[in-house]
């Protein structure tokens, strides 16, 4: 039975688990839903997305989904590569960066960032409005801007190109998304020229096959193509 994902391109968390899957090759359908409709509390009682159903088996949450997803990669005999390393400390490595992505840049890049200057950009606000309204959130998302391009620059420095190590992981996967939003802003100045390393990697994500496959219908996607209509 092919796999499920109810969710919304749009999404930061959705795209996570569909890059996943597109970098496992484990088939799945997308079942299109924004948080908070019928559809999505039909399976998620507190109206979030993404959910992921495989038969009888039903997930709410990412980190469930995470682990369920790597239980098909270790099942398919004909699977190489996997998202989760081999080894205690680097399972544990991979979990931090998780955490810090799913809550620290999530929280202070998407909801405190991205999410107001669009709906600010919408309310036709001026530009200087939205960067004077964003002055203090820019103060903290620099924050965790600064220990995510430290970390970056450190690997870097030991031949390392990934968030954890010398090869994709999960916590690239959490990361991405985030990024791909906040790249396709203004603030993405505060990446490119206060965070090279961090940009470095944005960059070699952007260009991998499952980000390609994952882009249409992101937040990128859209104002891409506003611009092109502009
Ligand atoms: N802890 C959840 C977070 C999921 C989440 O926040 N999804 C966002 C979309 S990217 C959402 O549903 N937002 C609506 C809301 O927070 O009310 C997970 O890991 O699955």
């Amino acid at each position: 039975m092919t796999l499920k994902v109810v969710g919304a391109k749009i999404s930061t968390f959705t795209r996570t688990i569909r890059l996943a899957l597109e970098y496992l090759n484990i088939p799945y359908e997308l079942l299109e839903t924004l948080p908070h409709t019928e559809t999505a509390y039909k399976y998620n009682a507190f109206g979030k997305i993404p959910t992921l159903i495989d038969g009888d088996v039903k997930l709410i949450e990412t980190l469930a989904m995470k682990r369920y997803i790597d239980h098909l990669q270790q099942g398919n005999q004909t699977q190489g590569q996997s998202l989760t390393p081999n080894t205690l400390n680097e399972q544990l490595f991979v979990d931090q960066w998780i955490s810090i992505a799913g809550d620290y840049a999530f929280r202070e890049l998407i909801i405190a960032v991205s999410k107001p200057r669009q709906s600010m950009e919408s309310q036709g606000k001026s530009e200087t409005e939205i960067t004077n309204n964003l002055e203090s959130q820019l103060e903290r998302a620099r924050v965790v801007l600064g220990a995510i391009e430290s970390h970056l620059a450190s690997s870097a420095s030991v031949g390392k190109s990934w968030l954890c190590g010398s090869s994709i992981t999960w916590a690239d996967l959490f990361m991405f998304p985030i990024f791909a939003d906040l790249a396709s802003l203004p603030e993405r100045e505060l990446i490119k020229f206060e965070s090279p390393h961090l940009w470095k990697w944005f960059e070699r994500f952007s260009d991998t096959d499952i980000a390609k496959q994952t882009f249409e219908g992101t937040v990128a996607d859209s104002r891409s193509k506003q611009q092109s209509k502009m």
